[in-house]
């Protein structure tokens, strides 16, 4: 039986959402406060994807400048009505709670809306289009009652298409199947006449499991699906590869077949560093309801392709970007917002040019940073780079970074006497520790990583190739830094004044 490999989106792509446009398939992703946001891929048989643009793309849609890198774009929802998609998202702000925003689009690949703000409380919006063309937007949010930890409440109203508001009453539709912490996720899905409203529950870390309840009517009642949970590994044991499965969308194919994108980890030794990542799992409609995984119960690495599909892979090629074209491409992102006038690759077509920015790596402004995601535990990133500094305070060179109170530079600077080194620092809840520093040339240096289950460890070349030291995989891990996000590997440069070149930069699978 041909197979395809999950997660179909390695790296760091939580919260997945899909729609189909006849035999286009449209998945977006939170992207939190890297920017642009909410990356929107396209595929035609889900197992590949490709990226093809941003709903947030301009500084003009929404700010997210002071955030922590795991706040800002949460858990968007798109789907397609009549010619429009539309997507619907949480703007995170830690303590200041969130806003809800709708951004429309003809073409997925942009430009979209500027967003409309909707009246909406809590997190994880969704929108359903009923089959009388009525819209409706559901979303989780804190419960009066009962008590419990974290938004407890799915809750719906529905959306004027003319006017892009919320309009008439709020419907409380449901707690959850356990009752517990965090009813999140909701999606309303309608077959064979029953509503069915789809969520997350347990937390998006080990207990985070799909449960779902049924209604004759769309605003409710709601009744749990008494085989709550639907799909979970939080029963599954240590050996169990993939971790922490939920949060799903569910898509009809084309074939007939029904898959839901579900979020996962596949953590090592109990840590992820890759962050959530998109898997694909088959899901059949019976007369009980939805079946996920009917064959195993549980979400696989090597799972059998989707009906109708050829046979299809996900690549993991090297790559080396050579910054010959003007932007930069859709794997690279920046913090909170544009850093054209930081980092932009030169008119005449060589090098990438960071200029040195007094905003440190660790600040919640908009350092002079370009970052993509590390998409495999083995890998092997370099990048040849030169930064005429004449002090320690000018610094240009390599990151790899999980937040900004934890990540690790290798940086090209001076000493004190203006002689150039390259020195290894890591920093853990925004305290600086200078692991190893080594004179190097004038001129340019290639300063690389390589990165296993063990570790990250960190070389530069001038001639010589040096090691300047190790750093246990597990600094970089969300269960040590805490938040949402999984590792970038990037480029940045910090100081007062000067510029770096870079010729190129290459991150290559091993
Ligand atoms: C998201 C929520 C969650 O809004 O994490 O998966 C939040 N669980 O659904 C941020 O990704």
């Amino acid at each position: 039986m041909p197979t395809f490999s999950n997660p179909v989106l390695p790296g760091s792509h939580p919260d997945p959402s899909i729609c189909r446009v006849g035999e286009d398939y449209y998945l977006v992703t939170s992207s939190f406060a890297y920017y642009p946001g909410l990356p929107v891929l396209h595929s035609r048989d889900l197992v590949k994807w490709r990226p093809v643009g941003h709903v947030v793309d301009r500084p003009s849609q929404v700010s997210l400048s002071g955030l922590d890198v795991s706040d800002g774009l949460w858990a968007a929802t798109i789907r397609h009505h009549e010619g429009t998609f539309y997507v619907v998202v949480a703007l995170a702000r830690g303590r200041q709670g969130s806003t809800t925003y709708l951004c429309t689009t003809t073409d997925p690949a942009g430009p979209w809306s500027e967003p409309v703000v909707l009246d909406a409380e809590g997190i994880d919006p969704s929108l359903f289009f009923d089959d009388d063309g009525r819209c409706w937007f559901t979303a989780c949010r804190d419960a009066a009652e009962p008590a419990v930890t974290g938004p407890g409440e799915l809750w719906m109203r529905e959306l004027d298409l003319e006017t892009l508001a919320l309009t008439g009453p709020t419907y409380a539709l449901w707690y959850g199947a356990m009752r517990g912490a965090w009813v999140e996720a909701p999606h309303l899905y309608k077959r064979d006449g029953v509503y069915w409203l789809i969520a997350a529950e347990g937390g998006t870390e080990h207990h985070h499991a799909v449960t779902a309840a049924r209604a004759d009517t769309v605003t409710g009642p709601y009744a749990t699906d008494p085989r709550s949970p639907l799909l979970t590994h939080r029963h599954r044991g240590a050996a169990e590869p993939i971790h922490n499965v939920g949060h799903v969308d569910l898509v009809d194919t084309p074939a007939g077949e029904t898959w839901a994108v579900a979020l996962a980890i596949r953590p090592i030794d109990g840590t992820h560093t890759l962050g959530r990542e998109v898997f694909l799992v088959p899901v059949e409609w019976t007369p009980r309801g939805p079946v996920f995984a009917p064959e195993t119960g549980r979400v696989r690495l090597t799972e059998r392709l989707p009906a109708g599909t050829e046979a299809s892979q996900r690549q993991d090629t090297p790559v080396r970007y050579d910054f010959k074209d003007p932007s930069l491409g859709p794997d690279w992102t920046s913090l909170r917002g544009p850093v054209d006038d930081l980092v932009s690759p030169r008119s005449d077509g060589n090098d990438l040019t960071i200029r040195l920015s007094p905003e440190p790596l660790t600040s919640t402004g908009t350092p002079a940073f370009v970052a993509r995601r590390q998409q495999h535990v083995r890998l092997h990133a370099a990048t040849r780079i030169r930064l005429a500094a004449s002090s320690p305070t000018q610094e240009a060179g390599l990151v790899v970074f999980q937040n900004h109170h934890q990540h690790a530079t290798l940086s090209l600077t001076a000493d004190t006497s203006g002689a150039p080194q390259v020195v290894l620092t890591a920093v853990e809840a925004g305290a600086a520790t200078r692991l190893g520093s080594v004179p190097v040339a004038d001129g340019e240096v290639v300063l690389s990583v390589d990165s296993d289950e063990a570790g990250y460890t960190f070389h530069v070349e001038d001639g010589t190739r040096s090691t300047l030291g190790s750093i246990e995989r597990s600094f970089f891990s969300t269960e040590r830094a805490g938040g949402f996000v999984g590792v970038h590997l990037g480029l940045y440069g910090t100081g007062d004044s000067g510029e770096a070149q870079v010729r190129w930069f290459e991150y290559a699978p091993g």
